[in-house]
């Protein structure tokens, strides 16, 4: 990791953090795509050179897209967080949290179940919240 792959990266700019990732680090479409979901933890469509840098060097993130069996997860992941994610916010409300739901025939209380799912209470369900519910969020 060079400091000439954080050049030209600006704040909040997903379009630039996605062609760096692929060109820079050589991911395809998906992988890039779960990168940023990964590190963008509250769900706000933007991320900070900060909460990027970190993620990187904590490596987890790296290694979690670059194992074969974890990347194929995650992409699935991504995938189907999109398939709900109707608005393309990048997270998941309550009402698109209910359509997931009849999805998969849950059918008790959406209000239990966005609580249970929404883990820091902020009322939306992130990638990495979504991820940790289908327990497939590496550690
Ligand atoms: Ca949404
Ligand atoms: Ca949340």
């Amino acid at each position: 990791m060079t400091d000439d792959i954080w050049r030209g990266f600006r704040h909040g700019c997903k379009k630039e953090a996605l062609c760096l990732l692929k060109d820079d680090l050589g991911m395809d479409n998906k992988q890039a795509e779960a990168c940023y979901l990964l590190v963008d933890k509250d769900g706000g469509g933007s991320i900070s050179f900060e909460e990027f840098f970190s993620w990187f060097r904590d490596e987890k993130g790296l290694e979690c897209v670059n194992d074969k069996s974890r990347c194929y997860y995650i992409s699935k992941a991504v995938d189907e967080f999109k398939k709900y994610d109707k608005d393309g916010n990048g997270t998941i409300d309550k009402d698109e949290l209910k359509l997931l739901l009849k999805a998969v025939n849950y059918r008790h209380d959406s209000d239990a179940a966005l609580r249970a799912l929404d883990t820091n209470g902020d009322g939306k369900i992130s990638f990495p919240e979504f991820l940790a519910w289908l327990n497939w969020l590496p550690n």
